[in-house]
């Protein structure tokens, strides 16, 4: 074909592609079959790969292309995104309708255009002169990060304007959103990959519109309605919110079919009601109904509160609840070892979905709602996220129930479990034993920051554990290349490199083998000082709380005094509301006594002098709290023969360096915190900050001198505000490590 007839064709064959689209995705109402429309497709394809000049950016087999990217660039919103009031009840919804009138000094009724609340994401479309230049997420509503690529893979989203007359610069928000049916594909699809499947659409559609490589996005199906306008330049647009979708509609952009344009609060109660009962059958999951004052004048009138407008509202649906009962209460040990209470229930159908499990969150939650096996409850399933025992209808208790105890061994692995003062979380002490935390335990061993193990990444840590070929970190210095070599992926020269690898990484430091070790809270800083303060690892397993925890002569006269009305209990157990009098009196105290004592009737014979405790240790940062935890690690016999393994499979460690005097380091004395996320992971951060000599704490508090705030900073920005913190972004982070590192 001639250059001029196949850039007609191609022309044509465009048009035709976007007009099915248009059919297809706006209108609901194909013209021609999905092979037709495949046909046209391949047609275009052929062609362009003829001639290759004549391809154009908006071209329809453009949407996937350009390389995976190394992180997202975040982007700042012309128009900030908003976000929106919700009312929970009827009540607050005839608020929101008798604020509006107020404000408007109205009458009669207010007209509202309504449509359902998506639960998806809000995305930023901007189209110039027609061409869709950008696309980017909510962020914080000042700034999002641009998803351009993975958004030009959505069908849905025009790559071109329909027709003309549109502004020369068009923004357009909406929602982004995974329809319930592809979402049961997606994950059918994981699951028979093996990979990890979504809890609901809503992550699903997160999770694919996250992706670096958009060609993984292409696979998703997503869809998507627009709700609105951001910036508008050079153009009108119409004088109502209905008039604005139509408008977009006829550009070719998807518009919820259920919009409507109602007057006054009775027709928009009877639209809620009406959407309510229709819910379940709509192709994807809503949250509630949004109204908003559909003429724009008055919503210019209305203006803002904080971040959401006057205008609009989210009404929402009531959390789903049924009654079921309780068979039993189980204890589940999460990767991080976190021990989590569940009920197993008569299996009951709530919000659309048959429910057999809900979380009881923690003890905390189980000792407040006081839930028993046997017993009735509520469960709500609000949203998508994971069902709960909402409360016991305590009517229906039967007799013979007892209170849930909190196992104090893991049922993984027999552990000890410990629940620090003022954590609502138990965990398992096991670490590196515990099944259920063996793989992330492993892949924290073998990460680059511990024992630099290269070449061992998550996925074959995975196999190698699934495969029962390693069970604990010191299992891992005994593969050979026969073995590995017969791996999935793995030839024999990667195996012989991973094999290098191991036998490097045997020649460590002290500070690196304790943070390897995965102690719960002794990170990088405090696996450092620890092992500064102690010399040797033979200290550092020698140490028991009574070197790290004081107790005043004052405070254990005091002490002595309660425990005398208790002297049946076992220190162990110590029930610390019994301690409740000594405010200062923690968990780890409660520990501390049951190293020395078996019964509290054996401590109040010794007397109030002896429960008094002066620690011999100083670990800077190692408060009460670490400092159980430390000594629980190496209490357990199996976390000691693992450690006997690895020093026997040759791990070791020169004698302890002393550190540089942090006095002359540039940022020596300092302290930041880092929240938000960042443009690389926030450890990459910290290890910087910390070789200048700065510390890095995980709270905002008088003491520190900087907070980095990412995109999404949340309460520890607000808290470093309200103390006036100095913030930085990360520039200005940059900035100042550019300084110190010239100085
Ligand atoms: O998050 C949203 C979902 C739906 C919205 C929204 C909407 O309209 C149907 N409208 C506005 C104005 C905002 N968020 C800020």
């Amino acid at each position: 074909m001639k250059k001029s007839a196949a850039a007609a064709r191609l022309e044509e064959l465009r048009m035709l592609i976007a007009h099915h689209d248009y059919r297809y995705y706006v209108l609901d109402e194909p013209e021609v079959p999905d092979s037709e429309y495949d046909r046209l497709f391949r047609e275009l394809r052929d062609l362009e790969g003829a001639h290759p000049d004549l391809v154009t950016p908006d071209s329809p087999t453009q949407r996937v292309g350009g390389a995976p990217l190394a992180a997202f660039h975040e982007v700042e919103h012309r128009v900030p995104m908003l976000s929106l009031d919700n009312a929970l009840t009827a009540q607050a919804m005839r608020e929101f309708d008798r604020r509006v009138r107020e404000r408007l000094q109205r009458e009669g009724d207010v007209v509202y255009a309504a449509e359902p609340k998506l639960d998806g994401l809000a995305i930023n479309l901007r189209y110039e002169h027609g061409l869709l230049v950008e696309a980017a997420t909510r962020g914080d509503g000042r700034r999002g990060e641009n998803v351009t690529q993975n958004v030009r893979t959505i069908g849905a989203v025009p790559l071109r304007l329909r027709g003309g007359g549109w502004p020369d610069v068009l923004e357009v928000r909406g929602e982004i959103f995974m329809p319930r049916k592809g979402f049961d594909e997606l994950n059918a699809r994981q699951r028979a990959a093996g990979d990890k499947t979504f809890a609901n659409p809503r992550n699903a559609a997160a999770g694919s519109l996250r992706q670096l490589d958009p060609t993984i996005t292409a696979t998703r199906p997503l869809a998507m309605f627009s709700y609105g306008v951001g910036e508008i330049d050079g153009g009108a647009m119409g004088a109502t919110h209905s008039a604005n979708m139509a408008l977009l509609k006829g550009w070719g952009l998807p518009v919820s079919p259920e919009l409507q344009v109602l007057e006054g609060l009775d027709a928009c109660d009877a639209y809620f009601d009406d959407m309510g009962r229709r819910r379940a059958r709509l192709a994807y999951d809503i949250d509630g109904v949004v109204f908003k004052v559909d003429a724009l004048a008055d919503q210019q009138r209305l203006g803002f509160v904080a971040r959401a407008p006057r205008w609009a509202i989210a009404r929402k649906f009531p959390a789903q609840e049924e009654l079921t009962v309780v068979e039993a209460i189980e204890f589940q040990v999460g990767r991080t070892g976190a021990v989590t209470p569940v009920a197993r229930l008569h299996p009951v159908f709530v919000g659309g979905v048959t429910v057999s499990n809900a979380t009881l969150h923690n003890m905390d939650e189980i000792a407040r709602k006081d839930v028993r096996v046997g017993d009735t409850v509520f469960v709500r399933r609000a949203g998508d996220v994971i069902p709960e025992v909402v409360r016991v209808l305590i009517e229906r208790r039967p007799k013979a129930t007892s209170p849930v105890d909190m196992p104090t061994q893991c049922p993984e692995c027999g552990s000890d479990i410990v629940r620090p003062e003022g954590e609502a979380v138990a965990r398992c002490s096991g670490g590196l034993f515990c099944p259920a935390q063996r793989k992330e335990a492993i892949k924290h061993f073998a990460s680059r920051r511990a024992m630099d193990i290269e070449g061992l990444g998550d996925k074959l840590v995975e196999q190698l554990v699934d495969l029962g070929l390693v069970e604990d970190p010191a299992d891992l210095f005994a593969l050979d290349v026969e073995t590995l070599s017969g791996l999935e992926r793995m030839g024999e020269k990667s195996a012989h490199n991973l094999v290098d690898a191991l036998i490097r990484s045997r020649d460590t430091t002290l500070p690196r083998f304790l943070f390897a070790l995965g102690i719960l809270g002794i990170g990088e800083t405090i696996a450092a000082t620890v092992a500064e303060t102690c010399g040797t690892l033979d200290a550092v397993e020698a140490l028991r709380l009574s070197n790290l925890i004081e107790i005043k002569p004052s405070q254990a006269k005091r002490l002595h005094e309660i425990l005398e009305g208790h002297p049946e209990q076992r220190a162990r157990m110590l029930d610390l509301t019994v301690v409740n009098g000594a405010k200062w009196f923690t968990h780890a105290h409660a520990a501390m006594l049951a190293e020395r004592f078996e019964r509290i009737r054996d401590a109040v014979a010794a007397g109030p002098d002896a429960l008094a405790n002066a620690p011999d240790t100083k670990i800077e940062g190692v408060g009460d709290v670490l400092a159980e935890k430390l000594v629980t690690f190496f209490r357990q016999p199996h976390n000691r023969d693992v450690i006997g393994k690895l020093q026997h499979a040759g791990v070791r460690w020169p004698a302890i360096e002393v550190r540089p005097d942090d006095a002359v380091l540039a940022l020596s004395g300092k302290t930041f915190v880092l929240t938000g996320t960042l443009s690389q992971p926030r450890d990459v951060f910290k290890a910087r900050l910390l070789a200048l000599g700065a510390k890095v704490a995980g709270s905002v508090s008088n003491k520190t001198d900087f907070v980095v705030a990412g995109v999404e900073a949340g309460s520890k920005l607000d808290k470093a505000n309200a103390l006036g913190v100095p913030v930085l972004d990360e520039e200005q982070l940059e900035a100042l490590l550019a300084d110190a590192v010239g100085q």
